[in-house]
């Protein structure tokens, strides 16, 4: 980094995870490539096929309980504990619904598209913790009835803890995009609203994103190398 930030935002999406093994959304041969998002990743999707939508769901649960961390999970979990020791933050918020910020060691993980490892009753909204498949019938935990879903954000919801997340990039001196192809919003509108606060702006990516020109600069290849090269 060419001088010392004292308050980095960092978003961070699917290519952070790709070298773990977990599948991106629109690369050729990812998951938006090989499957329609809207008949899976929609509330009315899941209000016509749950079952097929809970299957696409437990599928990928299995796939996050089997995966770990790469080198560019690991270097922001040192980076944060670094700018910790000097007074400064490091504000991390993932598009990802994988564990994997978490399983390297950083503290605090904002998921603005929720969680794959939770289960959310649609009749109560309490969120669980859930590692295991979601079946038709399984009854929430709190309330009993049988309408549990992943907790994560589809088309057409609300991300989460959007408040915390403005109010952080507010407070940056530096936004940093890890591995996210900039195609869904509002994350994809961040770097913009970075740029007109005054914020530095920098995309690390293995090739230009769809907002690559919004950036104040790039460096290029795969994440578990220019991360931990960034960030030292
Ligand atoms: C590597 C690598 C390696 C690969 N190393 N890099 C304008 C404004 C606001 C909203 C909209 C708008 N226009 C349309 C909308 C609505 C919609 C939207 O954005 N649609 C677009 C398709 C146009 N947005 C929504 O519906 C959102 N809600 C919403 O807007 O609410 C209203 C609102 C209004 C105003 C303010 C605030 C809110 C909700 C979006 C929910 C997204 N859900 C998903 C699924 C989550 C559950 C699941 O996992 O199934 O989230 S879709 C999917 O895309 C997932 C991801 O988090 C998200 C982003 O994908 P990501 O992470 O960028 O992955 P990829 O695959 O796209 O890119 C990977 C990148 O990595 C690539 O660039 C590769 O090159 C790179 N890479 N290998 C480094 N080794």
């Amino acid at each position: 980094m060419a001088s010392q930030p004292r308050q980095i935002f960092i978003l961070t999406g699917a290519g952070i995870s790709a070298e773990s093994g977990l599948g991106t959304f629109r690369d050729r041969g990812g998951l938006w490539a090989r499957f329609d998002p809207m008949k899976l990743a929609t509330p009315e999707a899941f209000a016509e096929d749950p079952d097929t939508v809970l299957d696409f769901y437990n599928h990928r649960r299995r796939g996050v309980r089997k995966a770990a961390p790469n080198a560019a999970h690991a270097a922001l979990a040192r980076a944060e504990a670094a700018l910790a020791a000097r007074g400064g933050r490091l504000f991390l918020c993932t598009q990802n619904v994988d564990d994997l910020h978490e399983r390297a060691g950083s503290a605090a993980v904002v998921h603005m598209h929720g969680e794959l490892l939770k289960a959310r009753c649609t009749a109560c909204g309490t969120v669980s913790e859930r590692r295991a498949d979601i079946l038709p019938d399984d009854p929430c935990p709190h309330c009993g009835a049988a309408a549990l879903r992943p907790d994560v954000v589809w088309f057409g919801e609300m991300p989460k803890h959007l408040d915390r997340i403005d109010a952080a990039l507010a407070e940056s001196d530096l936004f940093v995009a890890i591995g996210t192809s900039g195609a869904v919003y509002p994350a994809a509108g961040y770097v913009r609203e970075a740029r007109a606060l005054g914020i530095r702006t920098c995309e690390l990516n293995l090739e230009p994103s769809d907002n690559a020109g919004a950036f104040d600069e790039a460096r290029y290849g795969p994440a578990s190398t220019i991360v931990p090269g960034y960030l030292t």
